[in-house]
């Protein structure tokens, strides 16, 4: 875990001669054979959990240079707040790109598959002309209406990511998720979206309560029946404060524990602010379970 092999080296090379290798990407990524690891870069002023630090260009490489060699497989860029507990300030387009212009190449240099994130299909396009080979929609392709066509035109994998505007403790979480990716994978067909290039994400602290949360993670498995590449993002997240009181910087215990417990009921993927300690707990929750 988080060594590299003389395979895993071969593999990003390629990654570099083939900028837009849509679903052999995500293939290649899943044949580790291992949960994989996506690594957080806000470029942000207002990220929940660590807004500013990394608006400064050199502090945002810096930053990047950091995730990779700490183990990240994939790092995901966000220079907008999806703000996950509201007071939504829209970023608009050209200053997210704004953001992006100064360390789009250099993290892209770094040789990691780079993903984006953003909700607007003109940042989306802009960043995998730029080299970008994933683009991470916390709105599953049901915000922008061209979304779905930047990726079709691109053949680049998608996360598509389950949102509410606002969380209704009354209703079913599980069933309202399933509804969601359903809407957005019909969605993906009818721009032509291979589905190979899909991956689901139950969207941990969107328009959900603390406990919907919580149900979204124990219950993941609900969703393996799509087929298709569970990711999950519990990195510092507020469900963690309604268990265990405390602030986003001190939520790595909690993080590790929601991420072991993701992977062991099927995530592929997870999306974490802490690189390091979470490849040493899954390396070690890993040989633990080849030790049975
Ligand atoms: N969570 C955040 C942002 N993007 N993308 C996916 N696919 N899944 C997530 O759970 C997810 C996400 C929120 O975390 P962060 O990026 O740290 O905060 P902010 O949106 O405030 O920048």
């Amino acid at each position: 875990m988080g060594q590299e092999t003389a395979a895993s080296l071969d593999f990003r090379n390629d990654l570099l001669s083939h900028p837009a290798p849509g679903a052999g990407l995500l293939r290649g990524l899943l044949a580790k054979g291992r949960p994989l690891v996506m690594g957080v870069l806000n470029v942000t002023p207002d990220s929940f959990s660590d807004g500013g630090r990394f608006l400064d260009p050199a502090a945002a490489i810096a930053q990047a240079q950091r995730l990779a060699a700490e183990g990240a497989d994939i790092l995901d860029v966000g220079a907008e707040s999806s703000r996950p507990y509201g007071n939504a300030v829209a970023v608009p387009l050209d200053e997210e790109r704004a953001r992006l212009a100064p360390i789009l190449p250099a993290v892209i240099g770094l040789g990691l598959p780079v993903s984006i994130d953003t909700m607007k299909a003109a940042v989306a396009a802009w960043a995998l002309d730029a080299g970008a080979t994933i683009v991470n929609d916390v709105w599953g392709l049901q915000r922008d209406p061209d979304m779905a066509h930047v990726l079709a035109a691109h053949d680049a994998p998608v996360v598509v990511m389950h949102n509410r505007d606002t969380a209704d403790p009354r209703i079913d979480i599980v069933a309202d998720v399933t509804a969601f990716f359903e809407r957005s994978l019909a969605i993906a067909a009818g721009a032509g979206i291979a589905r190979e290039r899909i991956v689901l994400d139950p969207g941990i602290g969107f328009g959900k309560t603390p406990e919907q949360s919580l149900t979204c993670i124990a219950r993941l498995d609900a969703w393996r029946g799509f087929g298709l590449p569970l990711l999950v993002g519990a990195s510092r997240k507020r469900f963690i404060h309604s268990v265990v009181a405390s602030e986003p910087a001190e939520r790595l215990g909690g993080s590790l524990a929601a991420h072991l417990l993701a992977v062991e009921n099927g995530a592929a993927i997870i999306r974490v602010h802490d690189v390091a300690p979470t490849v040493q707990a899954l390396a070690v929750a890993a040989a633990i379970r080849r030790a049975r």
